[in-house]
């Protein structure tokens, strides 16, 4: 039987990857979107289906993990065989500011959707999107899956409700649900304001004369960095093994801001220099033009410091691991920018 996957938080980043996947793996996929005053489905340009097609195998729902009516009515009428959940105010800074919305959203959306998955059909297979800021201010290096937590953000806050919620179910009602522990994951898609798309967005558009300035903040924070493409693999091959389990999705390998930032410019042959220390320090091209500076706007008032993940178990597991390192994530990251600017 053909399989059919609903994907909540369809327009994102890892949404737009999957739905890709799945779709090339044969399935039926179902997203679910967001009323929103302007197009929040340019992600899925190259997938779109024209709504009054006889045959389709991607169909967008309109709905909201607030809203448990339209999370049991979706599944209720799409009968899906997978839930993917990835829906969630995703932006840590911004949990800061929204923390209400963000629980509501990141932890209790969690809940809704298995709560249906109970009352539907508990034979839906669930993944649910974890984050290594659930691990925040780590206890230990590298981090698994037996890891203790300690988050810094009501967003890591909230992950962590829906971590423990969906092994509850598991253990409750039998479900098939997964925890991905995914470590920070990046690619042209990226949202504009995560750091990775930031940098790389403006040092090409300082490189193409359309900006003079970058503004960050901490960067001396690691993080391991790895590519959505192969990260969305994971999730599908999680609810594909012989049994439920979590796993911890990463690279194994960690890096500053301040170094993701002189690769890229290197890669794009901008020489700068460093100078000044902590808030006033700012970078500076061959032409002694400051081009990055600090802000304290883009300081939180907790810093999750390092993360470096080991993901041993879903290599032996699951059979996975990382095919493409930082250097392919910048290239690709680059040429897409470098291509949108020239458009
Ligand atoms: P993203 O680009 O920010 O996408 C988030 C998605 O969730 C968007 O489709 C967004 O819709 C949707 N959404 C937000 N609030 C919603 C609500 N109330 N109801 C329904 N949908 C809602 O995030 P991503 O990078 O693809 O990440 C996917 C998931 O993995 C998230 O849960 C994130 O927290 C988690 N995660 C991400 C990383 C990473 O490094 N990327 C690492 C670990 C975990 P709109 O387009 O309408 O805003
Ligand atoms: O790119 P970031 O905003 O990602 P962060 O906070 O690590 O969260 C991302 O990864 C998590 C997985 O670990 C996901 F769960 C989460 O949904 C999201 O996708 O920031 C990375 C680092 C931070 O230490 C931040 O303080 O970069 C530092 N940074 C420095 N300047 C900045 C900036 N971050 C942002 N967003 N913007 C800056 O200007």
């Amino acid at each position: 039987m053909k399989k059919k996957a609903l994907i909540f938080g369809v327009t994102g980043q890892d949404g737009a990857y999957l739905s890709k996947f799945l779709l090339k793996k044969g399935y039926t996929v179902h997203g679910v979107i967001r009323r929103s005053s302007s197009i929040n489905t340019l992600r899925l340009n190259d997938i779109y289906k024209d709504p009054f097609a006889k045959k389709r195998n991607f169909v967008l729902h309109y709905g909201d993990v607030t809203d448990s009516l339209s999370v049991l009515n979706i599944i209720e009428k799409v009968r899906p065989t997978e839930i993917y959940n990835l829906a969630a105010q995703s932006h840590v800074a911004v949990s800061f500011d929204i923390p209400e919305y963000t629980t509501n959203a990141d932890a209790l959306g969690t809940l809704r959707i298995l709560e249906a998955i109970v009352k539907v059909d508990k034979k839906i297979k669930f993944y649910q999107a974890g984050s290594s800021e659930m691990f925040g201010k780590v206890v230990e290096k590298p981090q698994n899956e037996k890891t203790p937590f300690y988050p810094r953000s009501p967003y890591g806050v909230a992950k962590v409700y829906s971590y423990w919620i969906t092994l509850n179910y598991r253990e409750s009602y039998k479900l098939f649900a997964c925890n991905g522990i995914l470590f920070n994951h990046e690619s042209p898609l990226r949202g504009e304001t995560f750091v990775t798309k930031k940098v790389v967005k403006g040092l090409c558009r300082i490189k193409n004369n359309k900006q003079k300035k970058l503004y960050l903040g901490n960067l001396y924070s690691k993080r391991d960095w790895g590519h959505a493409e192969d990260y969305v693999v994971a999730m599908w091959k999680m609810l594909q093994n012989k049994v439920p389990d979590d796993f911890v999705i990463c690279t194994g390998k960690q890096y500053t801001i301040k170094k993701f930032i002189n690769l890229v410019a290197k890669k794009l042959k901008i020489k700068i220099k460093w100078r000044g220390r902590g808030i006033n320090e700012k970078a500076y091209d061959q032409n002694n033009n400051c081009i990055i500076e600090c802000h304290q706007r883009y300081f939180r008032p907790a810093e999750v410091d390092t993360l470096q993940g080991d993901y041993s178990k879903a290599k032996k597991v699951l059979k996975w691991k990382p095919k493409k390192n930082l250097e392919d994530l910048i290239n690709d990251m680059i040429s897409f920018e470098l291509k949108q600017i020239s458009k």
